[in-house]
């Protein structure tokens, strides 16, 4: 265990971010975990910036008990990535609309992983944070009959809401 990042106690998903400016994009995630009562936790901790962070953090996830990580970054966005080639977990990418080409680049750079370390890519901003979060409660349920009952319960609220022409 690290002081240099927030573990949660009972976390099953980690969100990761590349800066602190993520997060008012990345709250959109965390609350859509809570929402369907799944334990997490939230940290920003840079690829470039703070590499030697994020190899500890991501080198001990699986034994803290995470099963699922949210990587998201702006930019040149390499988190996901480099956090895919520190652990065997899943890990979702979350590009972030940065501060040019509308997050086109982080986009690309997210998604666009050579063979071999996987990255699941999401949309770029808020849709793609919560559809990461709903993504990881997918996984989740296939072993967790309370997280697979809320995602059924949220999928037919949300179907229940769509606006009737008639
Ligand atoms: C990326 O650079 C971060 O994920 C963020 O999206 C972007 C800008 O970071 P700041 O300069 O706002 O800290 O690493």
């Amino acid at each position: 265990m690290s002081d240099d990042y927030t573990a949660v106690d009972g976390a099953i998903v980690g969100v990761l971010m590349g800066s602190k400016s993520d997060w008012p994009t990345m709250q959109a995630a965390s609350e859509m975990l809570g929402q369907l009562g799944i334990a997490h936790e939230c940290n920003a901790i840079s690829a470039h910036r703070a590499p030697e962070r994020l190899a500890d953090y991501c080198k001990s996830a699986e034994q803290r008990g995470l099963n699922v990580l949210i990587c998201a970054a702006g930019g040149a966005a390499h988190l996901a990535g480099v956090a895919a080639s520190l652990t065997h977990l899943p890990v979702l990418g979350c590009p972030m609309r940065g501060w040019s080409l509308d997050g086109l680049d982080s986009l690309l750079s997210t998604a666009q992983m050579p063979r071999g370390v996987p990255v699941a890519t999401f949309a770029v901003g808020k849709p793609g944070a919560v559809n990461a979060a709903l993504f990881a409660a997918a996984i989740l349920g296939l072993g967790n009959e309370t997280i697979d009952a809320k995602l059924k319960a949220f999928r037919a609220a949300q179907s229940a809401k769509v606006d009737k022409l008639e």
